[in-house]
């Protein structure tokens, strides 16, 4: 039996423009970062090509076709019950090259019609800006954000967003899961985040804090400017949080776990308190980093924090001491080893439902803001049966774990909290493998790794249980 959550609480689901909508080249469309992703494996990364070149598998180029299916896909998540509905607007399809001067008529009205579709339902949107879609021309042509100007590319993709939609349009976030990038040496999130070939940087992490700060002052600029536009919009920041905790009660895995988080968790910092933690200014400064940070940028950061923290939440980590060295310590991940109490999903992330209690207390011990979960799942494989169900018990099993928790931190520990939108309600083109059989779903789409199927849309056994789960507001689990 779960608890009961506020009246008005937003439960729904969450997608993203490049994993699910296809047309990759429809409508004036440009090419984006996702369009030069081939497809990939739990153990084989994702190649990321020089433009699109041919006989490759671009997984995102077709997706799941949503750009065509978008009427009964929003019907689906309507007879689920949601009150919202998270993706996110492919800057391509506005700005086709992200320099253009004028924006792409197409791609507004695309969006225009998606966003009244959801409406009709009563179902919110709830838009993220720059989802791991920036123009590739930007990359080619500018060096993605660690070029200056590309803030301002940003900064009137978002304010054209900000006018179009101004009344149909009240909750926003700038840029998706923004702390990824702490993980500098990774060429999958320095190019989804900040639109650069590491392999092409002198010093990739001086290249990470310099593309981090461009746009942590695009984020803030947007904020600015959305209040201005309407001043009821909620504009948040969004990240992935990772609670990293020390593998022993041995002090040296504590301040490790602590330096761990101070390096993950600048980026909200910045977004939420408006200004650089003094352990990053040092850590920036002992380091020789030099990052190009004016005084004017600082006021920019302070004047456009964040109303609420969005943030994704899959899974936890260890790290320990043994591994690093804490005052040498550049790569986190060097210091991440496995939880013994946690199993793990299919793809080796752990299973950390209380992961999910603690994240919500550290944010809100931190930084004192309305939270919301706008990602949450486990990715796995689904049989298909000779009658068309599909028996994830596996996926209810770990949502409902999860809920549990979410249920005591509001209830139990009074943390405000907007509301709950899983990952992937419909399966979609994995952004980290971009595998169609890592699936997130209540609904299943007939499409595998190899890009077969009819995209069929098909209920899944978790469907039907998260629409008792809103119906009962959280109490039926
Ligand atoms: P997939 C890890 C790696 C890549 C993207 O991930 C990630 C993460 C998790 O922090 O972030 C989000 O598809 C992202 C979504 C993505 C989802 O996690 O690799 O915001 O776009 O699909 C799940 O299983």
């Amino acid at each position: 039996m779960g608890m009961k959550l506020p009246k008005d609480f937003l439960w729904g689901g969450a997608v993203a423009a490049h994993q699910l909508e296809g047309a990759w080249n429809e409508d004036g469309k440009g090419v984006s970062v996702a369009d030069v992703m081939t497809v990939g494996s739990a153990t084989q990364p994702r190649e990321i090509t020089h433009g699109v070149l041919p006989g490759k598998n671009y997984p995102n180029h077709e997706a799941i076709d949503f750009y065509h299916h978008c009427k009964e896909d929003i019907k689906l998540m309507a007879e689920m019950g949601f009150k919202c509905f998270r993706t996110s607007i492919a800057w391509t399809r506005i700005f086709p090259n992200g320099d253009d001067a004028e924006p792409n008529e197409a791609g507004l009205k695309f969006y225009d019609d998606l966003f009244d579709e959801c409406h009709k339902y009563g179902i919110e949107p709830v838009i993220t800006l720059s989802h791991f879609e920036m123009p590739y021309h930007l990359v080619e042509e500018y060096g993605g954000f660690t070029n200056r100007k590309t803030i301002d590319f940003f900064v009137k993709f978002a304010t054209t967003c900000f006018n179009r939609y101004k009344d149909k349009v009240k909750y926003w976030m700038t840029f998706n899961e923004i702390d990824n990038q702490s993980e500098f040496n990774n060429p999958f999130l320095t190019m989804t985040n900040s639109g650069y070939f590491v392999d092409e940087q002198e010093n990739p992490e001086a290249a990470m804090f310099q593309a981090a700060h461009y746009e942590l002052v695009a984020s803030a600029l947007a904020v600015k400017e959305g209040k201005k536009i309407n001043p009821d919009f909620q504009i948040g920041c969004m990240i992935a949080c990772t609670p990293y905790y020390p593998n022993t009660s041995d002090p040296d895995d504590i301040l490790l776990a602590q330096r761990v988080n101070q390096l993950r968790c600048w980026f909200s910092d910045v977004q939420c308190n408006g200004e650089y933690p003094k352990a990053i200014e040092k850590y920036i400064e002992r380091n020789g980093f030099r990052p190009d940070i004016t005084a004017e940028d600082r006021i920019v950061l302070k004047e456009g924090t964040v109303d609420y923290i969005g943030f994704s939440y899959y899974a936890s980590r260890n790290v320990s001491a043994s591994k690093v060295k804490i005052d040498d310590l550049h790569d986190i991940d060097q210091a991440v080893v496995p939880n013994k109490y946690l199993k793990t999903t299919d793809w080796g992330w752990t299973i950390d439902p209380k992961g999910l209690r603690w994240s919500l207390n550290f944010l809100t011990d931190r930084y004192h803001k309305p939270l919301f979960i706008v990602e949450n799942g486990m990715g796995a494989f689904d049989k298909v049966e000779a009658d068309g169900a599909i028996h994830d018990s596996y996926r209810i099993d770990y949502l409902r774990k999860h809920i549990e928790q979410m249920e005591k931190a509001v209830n139990l520990d009074g943390v405000d909290l907007m509301g709950y939108t899983p990952w992937g309600c419909i399966d979609l083109v994995s952004a980290g493998t971009g595998q169609m059989d890592k699936r997130y779903g209540f609904i299943y789409v007939d499409k595998n790794d190899q890009g077969e199927g009819t995209l069929k849309r098909m209920k899944k056994d978790s469907f039907y249980w998260y629409q008792k789960v809103i119906k009962s507001n959280g109490e039926d689990l």
